[in-house]
Order: C-alpha cells, then sequence, then structure tokens
C-alpha cells in the first residue's frame, strides 16, 4: 500500500513532516520510545547560530527517586551539539567547531545509540573524505570522519535512555517552574523536517502543545509556488530552498526549470555514443537515470568507466531482466525497518 498525499504532507502516512520556529516558541510530540539500540534524526535549516532543535527530558524539579535521563540537541554557535543522560551522568558531543550549520541550507542529524556507546553524525558524513587503497580489496579503504562525527560513551553504569516526557521541538515550554539547567539555549529559529525515531516518523503538524511555532516551512515551501504557478512547471518536483528552489526534473527533462528535453539517439546494434563526463563523479553518490526503448532481448545500454579502467559501472538487458553490474568502491547498506527488542530497565 502506498499514499498519495495532498502536496503538503510528505510522510510515508501522509504526515506533516515539516515545522516551523520563531525563536520564541516550541511545540509538544508524544514522548519518544527509543529501542535500547535507537536512531533518531532529524533535518533543520537556520541562519541562527544559536538554538535547540529538541529535547527530551525532565519538566519538574527531580526529586531524589526520579531519573535525570535526557536527551538535547543544541545548535551552539553554528556547530551542533548533543547532550545525552542515561541515568547516570551527561555525555556531551560536539561536532568540530569548524562545522557552520546555520548557512540557510538542510541539514540532517544522527544519533545511534547502542547502550551507553553514542554516535551523533551530520549529513551522513557526507563531506568525509574517502581514502581507497586503489586495486586491492575494499577492507583497505578508510573514512576520515572526524570532520562530520564524533562518539563517545554515556559515564557511569546507567544504559539506556527512559524517556516518559513530552518530546519538546524547536524550544522549550518556559511556563512551567524548571529552568532546564541542562540546557544552554532554549527556543530555535527556522525550520525542522523528518524526525524519525527508530523508524517511527513524527507527524509534525499537530503538536499536542505549541507556542510561536506553525506547521510546514513557509520559508522554503512558499518558493515553489510563484504567482500561483509551480516553480519547476508540469515536468519537475520542486525542492525549496532558503530564499530559493531547485527542481527534480520527470525522466527525459533538464534544465533549471526542466524546460529542456534531454537529446534522444537510436542505435542499430553496432554502433554507440561516446561521452566523455566534463566533471569528476562524487566519491559516495551517483545517480544515473536513462529512458530506453527497444524490441531487443539483450544488449548493453551504457557502460560508465574510470579512465584507467580500474572501474565501472554497466547497465544492460539481458532477456527480459534489467541487470547492473558495479565494481566500486562500497557503500553504506540502505537502510532497513526495525523494531524494537529487549528494554533494560537502568
Ligand atoms: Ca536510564
Amino acid at each position: 500500500m502506498r499514499c498519495q498525499c495532498p502536496l503538503q504532507y510528505k510522510g510515508p502516512q501522509c504526515q506533516q513532516t515539516k515545522h516551523s520556529f520563531h525563536g520564541n516558541g516550541y511545540a509538544w510530540f508524544p514522548p519518544m520510545r527509543p529501542c535500547f539500540e535507537s536512531h533518531l534524526s532529524l533535518e533543520f535549516i537556520t541562519e541562527v547560530v544559536d538554538g535547540l532543535l529538541l529535547y527530551s527530558g525532565p519538566v519538574a524539579q527531580l526529586q531524589p527517586w526520579d531519573p535525570e535521563d535526557f536527551v538535547a540537541i543544541e545548535l551552539i554557535n553554528g556547530t551542533p551539539t548533543l547532550k545525552v543522560n542515561h541515568g547516570s551522568g551527561t555525555l556531551v558531543l560536539q561536532l568540530p567547531g569548524n562545522v557552520d550549520a546555520a548557512d540557510r541550507r538542510w541539514h540532517r542529524l544522527d544519533v545511534r545509540s547502542n547502550g551507553k556507546e553514542v554516535r551523533f553524525t551530520l549529513d551522513r558524513c557526507a563531506t568525509g573524505t574517502v581514502l581507497e587503497t586503489e586495486g586491492v580489496s575494499n577492507w583497505l579503504m578508510t573514512e576520515d570522519h572526524s570532520s562530520c562525527e564524533v562518539s563517545g560513551v554515556t559515564p557511569n553504569q546507567d544504559r539506556h535512555l527512559n524517556m516518559t516526557q513530552v518530546l519538546q521541538v524547536g524550544g522549550v515550554n518556559e511556563n512551567l517552574p524548571y529552568i532546564y539547567p541542562q540546557l544552554l539555549h532554549k527556543h530555535f529559529s527556522g525550520c525542522i523536517r523528518n524526525l524519525v525515531v527508530d523508524s517511527k516518523v513524527y507527524d509534525l503538524g499537530s503538536p499536542a502543545d505549541s507556542q510561536g511555532s506553525s506547521p510546514g516551512c513557509a520559508r522554503t515551501d512558499g518558493n515553489c509556488v510563484s504567482l500561483g504557478y509551480p516553480s519547476c512547471g508540469p515536468r519537475g518536483r520542486c525542492l525549496g530552498e532558503w530564499g530559493s528552489f531547485s527542481c527534480q526534473c520527470l525522466p527525459g527533462f533538464s534544465g533549471q526549470q526542466c524546460e529542456r528535453e534531454v537529446p534522444s539517439y537510436s542505435f542499430d546494434g553496432r554502433s554507440h555514443v561516446h561521452l566523455r563526463l566534463g566533471f569528476p563523479i562524487p566519491a559516495r553518490r551517483t545517480q544515473v537515470q536513462v529512458l530506453v526503448r527497444t524490441r531487443k532481448a539483450s544488449g548493453a545500454i551504457f557502460s560508465l568507466t574510470a579512465v584507467e579502467q580500474s572501474e565501472y559501472l554497466r547497465l544492460e538487458r539481458s532477456e527480459i531482466l534489467l541487470s547492473a553490474q558495479e565494481w566500486r568502491r562500497s557503500e553504506a547498506p540502505p537502510p532497513t525497518l526495525r523494531t524494537c527488542g529487549h528494554h533494560p530497565s537502568s
């Protein structure tokens, strides 16, 4: 089953996946129920260097028997910072100081924890340097994650994030008799989207309580409509950016607003076209798209080869199957759905 959602609802079950914050507010959502081995991710866009993206933890003065568990993600002088407490002390993970995530672009944060071990990653480490020793097997490939990832171990014995309190996004409610001593910043200005905790997509459209915030992200999505007409025309999907937009074109079209038809070629079984790419292919992610119409059961559709011919990507039609062959540096496996296992109590 797949849902066809109204335009502004992008979640798998037509959830509203974006929420805007105006620098003085907050939005409340149901408590997180993190697995023992858990994964939280979100994306944000802002131009303000300080702010609180998310907080889940105490909202009242702790009694001696209350757990001190909390998790918070702050932006401190443009640098994403994670604070996490499993009940016996706080671990602070701050990305390197030269990261400026308040640059009016979307950024993604991932928090992965497995018991006491916690890893905090910016933009899936797409900026990390890949160091690969050519011509030998994959295990000699290393990636330098020092610019985009930081990890650590929560102090002392407690191993699990126990969450019973409401999840506060984009700020905290300060109309409570509690001062949030864990936090340096208490509000966020910008948009947050795609908040996912252990495969659960949060519906950011209808918070239980909120102030100074609104569903959607007018700052970016407003640019996808100009004079009542979709900015990318009928042949493209618009990606809203801060003060601008970009277009993802339907197959067969290109150009800034998908206005150009891409050229097509006919082949007689003995001919080919040889193209030289005028740009290096990125180390991590390559997207190739081709439209094919043929009556032949087999044939080579395209072959992408490195200059020294040591690496290639080839797409073939063989009988009724399409097959892709690749000899290249390995990539991370696709994300999989997980359900929770055992929950330790501490
Ligand atoms: Ca705990």
